[in-house]
């Protein structure tokens, strides 16, 4: 199914605010558009996590999407959570510009992540090849600093 469009709007700690478009596109893959402010310039972590939940903050969000019961790594990689959209880059004016297309993460179907939430990290994700114990599920990539719960956008 093409056209289908979602809205996250980013919210969370301290300043970190945004808003993040996803756009199913004819081949099956998933545009993400959007920018994040607020940020420490550099690497932050970028993920769909799997649960709509906001209760306690993007703490509540549960652990990445991982419908295939995977390792965390890269975009790139076969070993991967489907939520694992590597990293966003924050300038020196702390605004991530967000530009991914990405095979896994559909906004319809039984893997769809429609009611789930993306989240924006303090830390660079290692991407599963830090070496640290947090590598193989959250990439090391600390703190959730912002977060939004992706719901269906209108489609005109
Ligand atoms: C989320 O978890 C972090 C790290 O455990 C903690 O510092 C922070 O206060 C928590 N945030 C909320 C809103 O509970
Ligand atoms: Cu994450
Ligand atoms: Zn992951």
């Amino acid at each position: 199914m093409t056209g289908v469009k979602a809205v996250a709007l980013i919210a969370g700690a301290a300043n970190v605010r945004g808003s993040v478009q996803f756009l199913q596109q004819p081949n099956g893959a998933t545009q993400v558009k959007g920018r994040i402010s607020g940020l420490s310039p550099g690497l932050h972590g970028f993920h769909i996590h799997a649960l709509g939940d906001t209760t306690n903050g993007c703490n509540s969000t549960g652990p990445h999407f991982n419908p295939r019961n995977k390792h965390h790594g890269a975009p790139t990689d076969s070993e991967r959570h489907a939520g694992d959209l590597g990293n966003i880059v924050a300038g020196p004016d702390g605004v991530a510009e967000v530009s991914i297309v990405d095979a896994q993460i559909p906004l319809t179907g039984q893997h769809s992540i429609l009611g789930r939430a993306v989240v924006v990290h303090a830390d660079p994700d290692d991407l599963g090849k830090g070496g640290h114990e947090l590598s193989k599920t959250t990439g090391n990539a600390g703190a959730r600093l912002g977060c939004g719960i992706i719901g269906l956008q209108s489609s005109v």
